[in-house]
């Protein structure tokens, strides 16, 4: 149980008690359409990223690119337990969760390339996108940023008395930042409808999360100021889902925060840049062979006969036509107009 004891914890208790399960648990089966939504969706990041990754060896995208390859089921689980209107923000590894909000690949590739029509209009790239339209509030390069600013969403749903929640994204490595407290604070405070979702990957940049964190269990990191938090499969679409659903009713029945630790693995380096020297390629293989999201899905089709081969590369296909069309935008698009220097520019 990831909650220190208080007087006032009576009403809760039963959601406390679920809290407390292990991260084994994989929620209540999909039915067929959500085994299918759960799959597009994931394979869509999934070779959306990975072509991202071959463009940017190709030079056609230059500055940061931080792949969410690996940790697909997250954002794809999350996202199947929320409704319209709840807002979504998170750090620099964002191509995923602007993809599962419903941005468009287009728009999104293009701004990797810098292209005209990306949705920072080419000038912001991988790190800075933001759509108003989907309740995607970025895309942020500092490391925890989002974090307080997140908090300021859930601030705004409360304030504005609508039952919306804020899901808040943030690292492993993020965790350990100063401003995250802070946030957890006042979130409690006032009982602010905010999930925070710790994806850890096990590695902020180099760092073994082992290596640079004294409490490696994320669930507990609300301890101190009662709010409660639960362990995560976070390869597992299913258990992703069912502990969103938990959490999602948590805040909108107004009991405040709650904490998701999601536990998942980052196939690629931190970013482009990175050889990844710091862990083994047996350790890559392992978790890409036992626990891919995607296969764990595809394999239960095809037990359960949901789905045959062919079905399986067709919808394959169809994604592939998607991401090779954006690229296609992306590659294409003019790059933005000199004079769109001046603009979007703070004095
Ligand atoms: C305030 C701040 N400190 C340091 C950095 C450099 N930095 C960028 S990413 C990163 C690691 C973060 O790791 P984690 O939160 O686990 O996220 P992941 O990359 O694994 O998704 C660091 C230290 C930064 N961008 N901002
Ligand atoms: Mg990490």
């Amino acid at each position: 149980m990831a909650v220190a004891q208080t007087k006032d914890a009576e009403p809760l208790t039963e959601l406390r008690a679920a809290a407390a399960e292990p991260a084994s648990q994989t929620g209540p089966e999909f039915d067929k359409d959500e085994e299918f939504h759960a799959l597009k969706q994931m394979l869509l990041i999934r070779r959306f990223e990975e072509k991202a990754g071959q463009m940017y060896g190709m030079g056609l995208i230059g500055g940061f690119c931080h792949l969410y390859i690996g940790q697909e089921a997250v954002v794809v689980g999350m996202q199947m337990a929320i409704k319209e209107g709840d807002q979504v923000i998170t750090g620099y590894r964002d191509h995923g969760h602007m993809l599962a909000c419903g941005m468009d690949p287009k728009g999104v590739m293009a701004e990797l390339t810098g292209r005209r029509h990306g949705y920072s209009k080419g000038k912001g790239g991988s790190m800075h996108m933001f759509s108003v339209a989907r309740h995607f509030y970025g895309g942020h390069g500092i490391v925890a940023a989002q974090v307080s600013l997140g908090t300021g969403l859930a601030f705004a749903n409360r304030y504005r008395k609508n039952d919306n929640v804020s899901l808040t994204y943030f690292g492993d490595g993020a965790a350990n930042q100063g401003q995250v407290y802070e946030s957890f604070n006042m979130a409690q405070l006032w009982k602010l409808p905010v999930i925070y979702v710790i994806e850890n990957n096990r590695y902020a940049m180099g760092t073994a999360v082992n290596r640079a964190t004294a409490q490696t269990d994320f669930s507990k990191r609300g301890a101190s100021f009662d709010i409660p938090g639960e362990q995560v499969d976070g390869m597992d679409v299913r258990a992703v889902k069912a502990a969103g659903d938990r959490a999602v009713k948590w805040c909108r029945d107004g009991h405040g925060p709650f904490i998701l630790e999601m536990k998942t693995y980052r196939y690629r380096g931190h970013s482009m840049s990175d050889p990844a020297k710091y862990r083994t390629r047996e350790e890559v293989e392992k978790v890409r062979t036992e626990h891919d999201p995607i296969e764990q899905v595809r394999a239960r089709m095809l037990t359960t006969k949901r789905a045959s081969e062919e079905i399986l590369k067709a919808v394959d296909a169809e994604i592939r036509k998607i991401v090779n069309e954006a690229a296609e935008f992306a590659t294409h698009d003019p790059e933005p107009d000199p004079a769109e220097l001046w603009t979007d520019v703070t004095r």
